[in-house]
């Protein structure tokens, strides 16, 4: 098996693309050696940029990812980290290369490869360079976050430069996703209304670029100032001001502001350690989600998902109480 992973994991790292969908589909599905993969793929890991892109639904976000993914496949990439090893039989090995994975999504995409059965097969028109994977499973296995992380951690070992991460901005699972990203960019429209309002309560926070996107139409100012005067109420800690940039994604108009300030806030991440600081801070979180995923998988293991039901019943009959429940639940899986 060990040989078997290895050469999987060969032609993954070569850039092979059936090898890729192969290993997302298996991490995705927690299919037979997802953990193994993994475990082999994470030291050619940490080379992408993960770039989150949220906002509200029908903002323009995989419009604006698509236009952004093509701009980027037009880029030198200043420190390609597989030179010259033939990327899928494209030439043009020293661009930057793109993974996107769309989450929930309900518009395709017509860079790469596009979802759906329906227009697969125009794959082989499509630009290698960019891969996309669309993860519409609500409630999938080990949780929409943590499989979008692990889906990151395949496609980075792929040799993908940039990986782009569309969510619709609205629950936990979305900003839990936006956090695994390097750089978050937030997509807001003019005419919202009501939407500013939850806007401001989760996503704000986490935005280091805004985007209006929709700029062609009326209010676009309106938002702007809006985003400024929020800014005014609560300065980030890191002293970043995250820079608001005007798009007309359908027409493709600012994507190239979008990509420099994009750019910009890379760098800024490079200094004084930021980047590592937020990989840290990431990390933190998401070892304790696993260890929390690895814990209960051993207690449903242990007693088994019907005796979990039964000693609710007597918990809630108050025939036992929980705590003792708990306590010895927990010392029967430490053993
Ligand atoms: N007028 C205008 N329309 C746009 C612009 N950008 C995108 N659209 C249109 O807005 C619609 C929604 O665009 P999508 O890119 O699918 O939006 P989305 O945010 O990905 O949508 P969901 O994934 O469904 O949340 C499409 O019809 C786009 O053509 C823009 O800048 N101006
Ligand atoms: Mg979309």
């Amino acid at each position: 098996l060990d040989r078997q992973i290895q050469s999987w994991i060969d032609l993954l790292c070569s850039g092979d693309a059936r090898a890729l969908a192969r290993a997302i589909s298996t991490v995705e599905n927690r299919g037979p050696g997802w953990v193994a993969l993994l475990k082999a793929l994470f030291p050619h890991t940490g080379r992408a940029r993960v770039i989150g892109i949220t906002g509200p639904p029908g903002a323009g976000k995989s419009t604006l990812v698509d236009r952004l993914a093509k701009l980027y496949r037009k880029m030198k990439n200043p420190s390609p980290s597989r030179q010259a090893r033939g990327f899928d039989g494209a030439p043009d090995d020293d661009r930057y290369r793109v993974g996107i994975i769309a989450v929930d999504p309900t518009s395709p995409y017509t860079g790469g490869a596009i979802l759906g059965d329906r227009i697969r097969m125009q794959d082989h028109f499509a630009d290698p360079g960019i891969y996309i994977r669309s993860m519409a499973t609500r409630g999938s296995l080990g949780g929409l976050a943590r499989t979008t992380a692990d889906v990151t951690t395949v496609l980075d070992a792929a040799g993908r430069d940039l990986i782009l991460i569309e969510t619709v901005g609205v629950g936990q699972d979305e900003i839990d996703i936006v956090r695994l990203a390097d750089i978050t960019v937030v997509i807001l429209v003019p005419g919202m209304g009501d939407d500013v309002q939850m806007i401001k309560a989760g996503i704000m926070e986490i935005a280091d670029i805004f985007v209006i996107n929709k700029s062609d139409r009326d209010g676009a100012e309106r938002v702007e100032r809006e985003i400024r005067a929020l800014q005014m109420l609560a300065a980030r800690h890191d002293g970043w001001t995250p820079p608001i940039v005007k798009t007309v994604a359908s027409e493709g108009r600012g994507v190239t502001e979008l990509a420099a300030a994009v750019a910009a806030y890379d760098s800024y991440l490079e200094k004084e350690g930021r980047a590592l600081k937020k990989r840290v801070e990431n990390w933190q979180e998401r070892l304790v989600e696993m260890l929390r995923d690895v814990m209960l998988e051993k207690a449903r293991a242990h007693f088994g998902d019907g005796s979990m039901a039964r000693l609710a019943t007597e918990i809630a009959e108050h025939k036992l109480d929980p705590y003792t429940v708990v306590e010895e639940i927990a010392a029967r899986v430490a053993k």
